[in-house]
């Protein structure tokens, strides 16, 4: 008999690996999505299935986390033996325009899964998108399931809510609840307002002469990125363990956002030297690798660098202090111990191999952007 997973959040960056991962599995996998006016399924297309087939294992159904009753119901018509609670309003920053509505999807929404759970008496197993900002301001590092929490927006206090009414729900109805306390990962479909999905789609289109910088926040903010395809995996084995309990998921290395640049620029033989600190600091093309270059974007754009290098220390970084947050995260370095022993988990991609997946992706992307752009086609330009 299949097993039947619900993943809330489907259309997300995470919620795409995870049913492609659980459906290769031989899972019946079922998605909540939200209505949008503009189709919202990029993402998950690939592994969309005609609503008319006779047999599915790939469905989609309309629902939002502050809907309890949309909720339930599908609980209900799903009976899923696994739930993934994914779905969140996820960007830090946007969480403080948007606090009420954050603590209202990310915080009550997974109390409503557990209840909905809880009520209608199944036996689904559940697994909590917990995150590493519950750390916040930094009381110990590296990161543990035993290091403090110190939340430090919105985003994250409703998290903090999240985390423990599922150990709350655990311990009081003996539900089998998880919480993965999962550390920054990426991919090449990670969101474009992401710092890492900002700077790799940037250097991209800068490298194709299709835009002069970036602007950017904080540089300085140290995080522990791994690859989303290593860090979904980890979500299944939580779930499959005879005991529920919670996770950390990291790689236990930590870079700067001045690094990451550094390295998705050398990523395509380009070179940046930083400037300034603070508001003022800036990033400044410095040299190219024509034969890298040449290789991973093409020596039909080699012309127009070397233009630009000639005409003098082009900029290519700024800072702009609207990106910066009220209150920051400085340091993430977790220490997944607990997972790659009682789990076995293991990653394979390092920080290199995450930055050369996502510049080889965004060039692809950026590379057919250029071709129609040359073919007298608009190119929209969106920089958040
Ligand atoms: P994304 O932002 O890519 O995806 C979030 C998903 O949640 C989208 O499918 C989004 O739908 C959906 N969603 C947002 N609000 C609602 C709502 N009110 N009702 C229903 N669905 C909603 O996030 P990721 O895939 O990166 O992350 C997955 C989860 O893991 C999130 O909970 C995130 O907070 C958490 N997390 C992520 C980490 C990371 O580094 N990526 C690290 C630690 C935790 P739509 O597509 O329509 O916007
Ligand atoms: P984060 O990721 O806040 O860690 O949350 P994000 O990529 O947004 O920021 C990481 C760091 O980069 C700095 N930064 C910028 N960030 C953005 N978005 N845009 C910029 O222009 C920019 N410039 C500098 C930020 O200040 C920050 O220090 C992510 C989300 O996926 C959460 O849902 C998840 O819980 C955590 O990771 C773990």
């Amino acid at each position: 008999m299949s097993k039947t997973a619900l993943i809330t959040g489907v259309t997300g960056q995470d919620g795409a690996y995870l049913s492609e991962y659980l459906l290769k599995k031989g899972y019946i996998v079922h998605g909540i999505k939200r209505r949008s006016s503009l189709f919202n399924t990029d993402r998950i297309d690939h592994l969309y299935q005609e609503p008319h087939l006779d047999h599915r294992n790939f469905i989609l159904h309309y629902g939002d986390m502050t809907d309890s009753m949309n909720l339930t119901r599908i609980i209900q018509e799903v009976q899923p033996d696994e739930i993934y609670n994914l779905a969140a309003m996820s960007h830090v920053k946007v969480s403080f325009d948007t606090p009420e509505y954050t603590a209202n999807a990310d915080g009550i929404g997974t109390l409503r899964i557990l209840e909905a759970v809880r009520l209608l008496g199944l036996k689904s197993r559940i697994y909590q998108a917990s995150t590493s900002e519950l750390y916040g301001l930094v009381q110990q590092v590296p990161q543990t399931e035993k290091t403090p929490f110190y939340p430090r927006s919105p985003y994250a206090v409703a998290k903090m809510y999240a985390y423990w009414i599922t150990v709350n729900y655990r311990e009081a109805y003996g539900m089998h609840a998880s919480n993965g306390i999962l550390f920054n990962h990426e991919s090449p479909v990670r969101g474009e307002t992401f710092v890492t999905r900002k700077v790799t789609r940037a250097i991209s289109r800068i490298a194709l002469g299709m835009q002069e910088k970036v602007f950017l926040g904080n540089l300085s903010s140290k995080r522990d990125w791994g690859h989303a395809k290593d860090y979904i995996k980890a979500m299944y084995l939580i779930l499959q363990q005879d005991q529920p309990d919670d996770y950390v998921i990291a790689t236990g290395v930590t870079t700067t956002i001045r690094e990451f640049i550094r390295m998705s620029c050398n990523e395509v033989g380009l070179e940046v030297s930083f400037t300034g600190a603070g508001a003022d600091e800036k990033g400044f093309l410095s040299g190219i690798d024509e034969k890298i270059f040449t290789e991973k974007v093409g020596e039909d754009y080699l012309e127009g660098i070397r233009k630009r290098l000639k005409e003098g220390n082009p900029e290519i970084v700024s800072v702009d202090p609207m990106y910066f947050r009220p209150t920051e995260v400085e340091l993430l370095i977790g220490d997944s111990t607990k997972a790659r022993t009682k789990l076995n988990w293991t990653p394979k991609y390092d920080l290199a191999g995450l930055v050369a997946d996502m510049m080889q992706s965004d060039i692809h992307l950026m590379q057919k952007d250029a071709y129609l752009k040359d073919g007298g086609y608009r190119i929209l330009n969106y920089f958040e």
